[in-house]
């Protein structure tokens, strides 16, 4: 009796992880990277820019400057969305944004800078 209990266990957890696999076939891959920013704003401009690189979420913490992205691996990698980031004017992880674009961005958004440099 209680083998069959075990039997019939073992066999569901068999079917259940078979169709999880199944479900998952063009796996995204997750990321957490570092980007400078400031407030709401950030979050708008950063998370639209990550998704412009073509992550297919984009999730930007404005108290721990992380922003987790997913994405294809076929549509886009972590370097491109750094890349755009950057060309946004915030700086990430491997990447400084341009002087000129960071002092376009409205007073508010002009965070404290990854190297920061003391006037
Ligand atoms: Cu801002």
């Amino acid at each position: 009796m209680k083998i069959k209990i075990l039997f019939a266990s073992i066999l569901t957890i068999i079917l259940t992880s078979s169709v999880a696999f199944a479900q998952t076939k063009p796996t995204p891959k997750t990321e957490t990277i570092k980007v400078w920013g400031n407030c709401g704003m950030c979050k708008t401009t950063i998370e639209t820019a990550a998704k412009d690189a073509g992550a297919t979420t984009a999730v930007w913490n404005k108290t721990t400057k992380m922003l987790k992205i997913t994405y294809l691996g076929s549509a886009t990698s972590g370097a491109k969305v750094q890349e755009k980031i950057a060309s946004v004017g915030y700086d990430t992880k491997d990447l400084t944004a341009p002087d000129a674009v960071y002092n376009e961005l409205p007073e508010c958004c002009q965070y404290e800078r990854k190297a920061a440099k003391k006037n």
